[in-house]
């Protein structure tokens, strides 16, 4: 067993700070990487030191795998934690990390490989008795091939990048006369964004939900779940709710896919923290999908109906430490739910909208967290992800916990730039949304009352502030839209919050 001191973080924004934080309630020294376009970014001042690591776009600094390692032995860090996204799941770079003596928070490479090839993850699974969407073995040579296998399990169904991940390289055909195109479109896709044009094929599940497992697994043999995330509402492959328990689970349902999930990681020997994807369809068959190998975005509202801080775990279960909870001893308390916020204009397309931050004000109070990294006159780069900030609440049950949501949507105000603050509080007056009425299409489905504009109009009296605010805006020596900030935010429809006492 090692005793981490000092930890590099290999990532920028939320994650990087949200990663530091526990890393102080550990005493463990941090250190901060960072490229030309951060040098004002908040994870830089946060950390106990900092170190510029190149040019703004990410592939000459976050990605420069190099560079990293040289910036940890000159400052005898013993481990980097990768984050998210960037070198999170890049086998190179943990194996690189290896051969230099500094501890990879995250799995072996070898696991990383494994389940970075969608095809040798479907096999793994196979093997270890693991329910997979009904598909091909292997990747596909010629076209002919498709002929046969839908004979079997008949249209649609999707072409999928071995590579791939997240919904690049993805076809869905419906039509036998769309096969050629599509299988010749998912490879040169595949070919351009992996370099690897290898394809497979699945039976399309229809409207299905997306439902992951948190699992947590020791270096000694131990594995635990810690219980479910549903994040079906997505927009083009961009999650941008997640909620735990998901409405749609049964208890039983719920005790056996977390069986599967800790089933699934044993059979690859998994260590650390990852995440099991499944694919679960209308008669609530579940399939596995993907295993991601990092720390999720999402991964907030499993600690808060847990208790269990990950990143801890995470570097507890890096240090060689055994694993401080069975099974039982775990349940989840209430519910979570997350809203991610972005940088994005929800009335013109999700158009992406950095700039300068005017004023935020963050909602506070009981049973919310935001885990963010904007400050009033930062600059948001046009360089990296477009989230900015994500906001989590806890409430007893679901309905308290959307009020709480809507009640901080509401709170929260940022000015200078536009975000998808007010989008997330049209969700969340959405009827089918607090039905728990959704599925992966809840976007497309719920469109035209999503994109409703519906300001305050029928406040009278707002309206009248307003023009009196543009009033004082127009005399004032200041070019920002004081208006925003003092306005109450759009509400759906006027929705009243849910009434569950
Ligand atoms: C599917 C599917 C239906 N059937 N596979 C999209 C991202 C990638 N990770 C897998 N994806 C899907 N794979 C089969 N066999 C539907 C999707 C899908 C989806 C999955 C999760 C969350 C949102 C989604 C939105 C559209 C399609």
């Amino acid at each position: 067993m090692t005793k981490i001191k000092k930890i590099l973080i290999a990532n920028r924004g939320e994650i990087a700070i949200r990663i530091m934080r526990t890393c102080r309630e550990m005493n463990i020294e941090t250190v901060a990487v960072y490229s030309e376009a951060d040098r004002t970014s908040l994870h830089v001042r946060y950390a106990h030191e900092a170190y510029l690591i190149g040019k703004a776009p990410s592939s000459e600094s976050y990605l420069n795998i190099e560079k990293i390692i040289e910036v940890t032995k000159k400052c005898g860090a013993d481990a980097i934690h990768p984050g998210y996204g960037f070198l999170s799941e890049n086998a190179t770079f943990a194996r690189r990390c290896n051969e230099e003596g500094i501890i990879f928070i995250g799995p072996s490479p070898e696991v990383i490989v494994q389940m970075g090839d969608k095809i040798m993850a479907r096999e793994a699974m196979t093997k270890a008795g693991i329910p997979v969407v009904p598909g091909t073995p292997n990747s596909i040579s010629d076209e002919n091939e498709v002929l046969n296998i839908i004979r079997d399990i008949q249209l649609p169904i999707m072409i999928k990048a071995a590579a791939g991940g997240g919904g690049k390289g993805m076809r869905l055909v419906k039509k036998e006369s769309e096969i050629v195109s599509a299988v010749r479109a998912a490879r040169s896709e595949a070919l351009s964004s992996f370099g690897d044009d290898s394809v497979y094929i699945e039976k399309y599940i229809t409207s299905p939900h997306h439902i992951e497992y948190q699992i947590l697994a020791d270096q000694h043999g131990n594995v635990i779940h810690l219980f479910e995330r549903e994040c079906s509402i997505q927009r083009r492959h961009q999650k941008m709710i997640e909620e735990t328990p998901s409405p749609l689970l049964t208890p039983e349902l719920r005790k056996k896919m977390g069986q599967s999930a800790v089933d699934a990681a044993k059979a690859v020997n998994y260590t650390g923290a990852g995440t099991i994807e499944f694919l679960v369809d209308n008669n609530l068959n579940y399939y596995f999908l993907e295993m991601n190998t990092r720390l999720q975005v999402e991964h907030p509202i499993t600690e808060r109906v847990t208790g269990v801080d990950l990143v801890k775990q995470q570097i507890k279960i890096a240090e060689g430490n055994i694993l401080e909870f069975k099974q039982e001893d775990l349940y989840q308390r209430g519910h979570s739910i997350e809203c991610r916020i972005y940088a994005e204009d929800p009335d013109n397309n999700f158009m992406p909208s950095p700039g300068k931050i005017y004023k935020i004000s963050e909602p506070l109070g009981l049973g919310v967290r935001t885990d963010g990294y904007v400050y009033e006159g930062y600059e948001i780069p046009i360089y990296y992800d477009p989230m900015i900030s994500k906001l989590i609440v806890w409430g007893k049950n679901r309905d308290e916990a959307i009020n709480r949501m809507r009640r901080a949507l509401y709170e929260y105000k940022i000015t200078g730039i536009k975000t998808s603050i007010k989008y997330l509080e049209r969700i969340m007056g959405n009827p089918n949304f607090i039905e728990g009425n959704y599925d992966t299409h809840f976007i497309e489905n719920n469109q035209d009352q999503l994109m409703e504009n519906t300001n305050c109009d029928e406040c009278s009296d707002m309206v009248i502030i307003a023009a009196f605010i543009d009033y004082l805006q127009k005399i004032s020596s200041t070019q920002e839209s004081v208006k925003d900030f003092a306005l109450p935010q759009s509400r759906w429809k006027n929705i009243p919050y849910i009434n569950h006492f």
